[in-house]
């Protein structure tokens, strides 16, 4: 899958899209109609008709598992921890993007500069009443490169329209665009970006992964894709671009420049800020696009949509993967559920081996790089329960757990968006570690109610003549 369009093309086959061919306004109803449609697991949707405009619009890429299976290249049945588990074993071998024709890439069909600039031309939503305007950058990625190392980032930062030739930035402190921005600022330059829209989905995905600090997300792209990224140079950034992007905005952020942004609705379900935040922008220099190109928007908004499904993906995988390189035996599954965004709340199984080994994966994986940052909850249950089979996991909870095993962490990282916590004390978090195995040190165990073998099958045979 190199691109939209061969997204477009396999779920259509596959029967997991569909086009809606009926006028849809931009203003709040496209949105509304992919939200109630995420809601009930509907298809992706590719609305071709949209009020005032000529191109069209995809949404709800990423909301189901068969998606995001088919986005991975793998089968329809995979669950999502299917999914972390090829995400680990393909992820470790980074495959760097490879510059290709500029002349022939699909990206540079139309370029646009200096009056022709206008962002206005695109088919951008307005998602939620209480939003702040329309947002261009949803479901889309802004690269930088670190001034020092050369070092690419793709990282998913929402984008508000906020003018003919303005976006609006929002580099949360501390990640990667941000931890660059500090760098221009300090040489006193305003820093080359590109916002890109529309693209192999997986590179979104990843734009919205936590890939670790000075690792491109372009070479974690080709590592699961298993060969590298078509990239060209921007017109007026030095910075590699898909040569398969339907649309791409090359600026400048200056750190010391800002405009009103937000508020916009979070993942969370809630509205993080309490309005409009002055906040960095893009100022446009360029825009190039393909021919009819795909604007591509995600809902965000209230459990589950695109943005949950991403993350629980690449967050939960990523867990995974860094469980996995702690080194610790009899790890068998993570499960990172979507309601919580992948990130709030983890169960893992495990075949226990020695006194002590479960809490080891309880501290363990509130250390590892992902569960530092606003991991609230971890459940460890047996290995004779499945992660994901949270009937099962409600079973442990009730007949295994007990709360004076449990252990709660007074103080850690906290992702600032958490409406569980005050809006201006979000920094801290407190977290729960939850034992809902059978202590592995009891002589004496709990005795499982079993059915004689022999009596099962002799019942199995008579089931139908019992009517059943
Ligand atoms: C739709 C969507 C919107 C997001 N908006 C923001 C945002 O505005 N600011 C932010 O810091 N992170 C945002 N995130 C989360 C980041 O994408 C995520 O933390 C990612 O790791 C950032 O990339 P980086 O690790 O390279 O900094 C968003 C994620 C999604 C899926
Ligand atoms: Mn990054």
């Amino acid at each position: 899958m190199k691109d939209m369009r061969d997204f477009i093309a396999e779920a259509e086959k596959a029967g997991i899209l569909k086009r809606i061919k009926a006028k849809v306004d931009w203003n709040l109803e496209l949105s509304h109609i992919a939200k109630l449609n995420e809601e009930q697991q509907g298809p992706a949707l590719l609305f071709e008709n949209v009020k005032d405009y000529k191109t069209p619009v995809i949404t709800s890429v990423c909301t189901t598992t068969e998606r995001l299976a088919l986005i991975m290249g793998l089968p329809k049945d995979s669950s999502l921890t299917d999914l972390y588990k090829e995400w680990a074993r393909l992820g470790e071998n980074l495959v760097p993007p490879k510059w290709v024709d500029a002349a022939k890439a699909p990206c540079k069909e139309n370029i646009l500069k200096g009056k022709k600039i206008d962002l206005y031309k695109f088919p951008v939503p307005h998602y939620y009443p209480l939003d702040g305007g329309r947002y261009f950058g949803t479901a889309h990625f802004i690269i930088s490169k670190d001034p020092d190392t050369g070092w690419v980032n793709l990282g998913t930062y929402r984008s508000q329209l906020l003018g003919k030739n303005k976006l609006g930035t929002q580099f949360i402190k501390g990640k990667h665009a941000d931890i660059m921005l500090k760098k221009y600022q300090a040489m006193g330059k305003p820093m080359p970006v590109a916002s890109v829209v529309g693209c192999d989905p997986l590179l979104f995905i990843l734009g919205a992964a936590r890939v670790s600090a000075f690792v491109s997300e372009y070479d974690v792209a080709g590592a699961l894709r298993g060969e590298p990224v078509e990239v060209v140079r921007g017109e007026t950034v030095d910075l590699p671009i898909p040569a398969h992007a339907e649309i791409v905005v090359e600026g400048e952020v200056d750190a010391n420049k800002f405009m009103d942004e937000g508020p916009f609705g979070e993942y969370t379900g809630y509205y993080s800020g309490v309005g409009t935040d002055p906040r960095n922008f893009i100022d446009v220099k360029c825009i190039t696009h393909r021919n009819n190109p795909i604007m591509w928007g995600t809902t965000v908004g209230r459990a589950v949509t695109d943005t949950h499904m991403t993350m629980a993906l690449s967050y939960g995988a990523t867990l995974w993967q860094q469980l996995l390189a702690m080194k610790i035996p009899g790890l068998k599954a993570v499960y990172c559920p979507p309601e919580g965004s992948g990130r709030f709340l983890a169960i893992i199984s495990m075949k226990q081996m020695y006194p002590g080994h479960v809490d080891q994966v309880l501290t363990a994986s509130i250390s590892t790089e992902m569960g530092a940052y606003g991991l609230k909850t971890v459940i460890v249950v047996d290995e004779d329960i499945d992660p994901w089979d949270i009937p099962r996991v409600m079973y442990a909870l009730s007949f295994r757990f007990q709360p004076n095993r449990c252990q709660v962490i007074k103080r850690g990282r906290s992702t600032p968006l958490d409406p569980s916590l005050p809006i201006n004390a979000r920094e801290i978090t407190g977290r729960l570690l939850l034992d809902a195995t059978i202590p592995y040190e009891w002589k004496e165990k709990p005795i499982p109610i079993e059915l004689d073998k022999e009596m099962v099958k002799r019942v199995k045979a008579r089931w139908s003549e019992l009517g059943l």
